[in-house]
């Protein structure tokens, strides 16, 4: 490999003189700008340094004369690395070194492991500072093209995790709202349609005082009993009666036996259907009758069918569907559906202490078309519990109010 540097007045002039003198082959390995030594120089407008690099093989030249010792070729090519480091300089670069155009030998040498190290150590860098370019380039083009012709309503809906086809068809519910209001009012009332309270929902005059709550494990039907049941008999001075539905005799009913012990009513643990008949049978003079049911998965069609079997047996039309206002959208429908055949007619949504979006409230609602009867906000029995009107609930899902 022959290496050489040329100081030149312009880019063409190099490639000219490269082509000359080390043939059609020849590449250039780097350029910069430098000025020429001493007061003139100081003044004088900058040069390029091109260096030039050729295989011995290759080179077509006559002019150069080929040194014979290996050695002092390294060695000259050494010398030019250290003087570049001692400089502070990369090869890459644009510097204002100052240099004497007649110390500038023309040196031919073989190309030094080091330089060559340092060309590609100098190339990977480039390479990994293109690439993340790339990358942040990519983003920014999947980020706008993702917000592209959305509209603030359609984004905030999106932020608070409203699923994407019920966002959809809000929006064009607002599309045909005629009133001249804004888009934030239109919103709100195409909540307000969605999120339907209980409270304000038209009551069957003769509704079933017999309360059962159905759900997930672990949504938090037991904990929203014990509350209602506190509710009921320490504020309301009602005479209330808990029942728990156990039949995999798990002994997962140690927990409402506790509240019951506590608030001093009657509980009664179910194992069977016969057995319901006489404990509900045993509560009539009481004026509310909860029940709550353990161990059932929604996906179990067998442990739901054998659910529906109790609930009719105490035939009410007070069946409600406990849900977590912490559960994916993707499994709100799964949940939705599964329950499906316990007739559930409200939904009591708990957990909304654990989240910060409350855009599932109206996942659930618009999946459910049931009335939210109670919302819970916390582990404390009773008081976190609430029967809130669709307004309040809006309230709290345009982040104008919270819990
Ligand atoms: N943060 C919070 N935790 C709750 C709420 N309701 C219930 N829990 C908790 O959720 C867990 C499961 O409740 P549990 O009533 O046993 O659920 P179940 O399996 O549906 O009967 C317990 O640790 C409860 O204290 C609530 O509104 N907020
Ligand atoms: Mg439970």
């Amino acid at each position: 490999m022959i290496i050489k540097r040329y100081i030149v007045n312009s880019m063409n002039e190099a490639v000219t003189r490269i082509r000359y003198e080390l043939g059609k082959d020849a590449v250039i390995v780097s350029q910069r700008k430098v000025r020429k030594k001493g007061l003139l120089g100081f003044f004088s407008k900058k040069v390029l340094e091109v260096t030039a690099a050729v295989d011995n093989n290759k080179s077509g030249t006559k002019n150069i004369k080929k040194k014979e010792n290996v050695e002092e070729s390294i060695q000259a090519i050494k010398n030019i690395m250290n003087k570049r480091l001692e400089e502070g300089t990369n090869y890459n670069g644009e510097n204002s070194v100052e240099v004497n155009d007649n110390s500038v030998k023309r040196t031919e040498v073989l190309f030094d492991e080091n330089y060559k190290s340092l060309l590609d150590k100098s190339n990977e860098n480039l390479i990994n500072e293109v690439k993340e370019m790339k990358n942040i380039l990519g983003q920014i083009v999947k980020e706008s093209n993702l917000t592209i012709g959305k509209s603030k309503i359609q984004l905030y809906l999106e932020k608070i995790d409203v699923e994407d086809k019920i966002i959809e068809k809000m929006i064009n519910e607002m599309k045909v709202i005629p009133e001249n209001i804004t888009d934030k009012e239109k919103v709100r009332k195409v909540m307000e349609r969605i999120v339907v309270s209980k409270s304000e929902a038209i009551k069957s005059e003769n509704e079933s005082n017999i309360i059962v709550l159905v759900g997930p494990t672990g949504v938090g039907k037991t904990t929203t009993i014990a509350k209602l049941a506190g509710k009921m008999s320490l504020l309301e001075n009602k005479k209330v009666g808990l029942i728990t539905i156990d039949t995999y005799r798990i002994g997962a009913v140690e927990q409402l036996k506790t509240y019951a012990d506590i608030m001093n009513i009657p509980f009664k643990v179910v194992l069977t259907i016969k057995e319901m008949e006489s404990a509900v049978e045993s509560m009539n003079d009481c004026d509310a009758i909860l029940i709550d049911t353990t161990g059932r998965s929604s996906k179990n069609t067998m442990q739901i069918s054998e659910l529906r079997a109790f609930i009719e047996k105490v035939n009410t039309d007070n069946v409600h569907l406990v849900v977590s206002c912490t559960t994916k959208n993707r499994d709100i429908d799964v949940i939705l559906n599964g329950y499906k055949p316990l007739n559930y007619n409200n939904i009591i949504i708990t957990k909304l202490d654990e989240t910060s979006t409350y855009g599932s409230i109206i996942n659930i609602c618009e999946g459910a078309k049931k009335p939210i009867s109670f919302i819970t906000t916390g582990q404390n029995v009773p008081d976190d519990i609430k029967s809130m009107t669709s307004k309040e609930i809006t309230n709290l899902i345009l982040g104008e109010d919270s819990i």
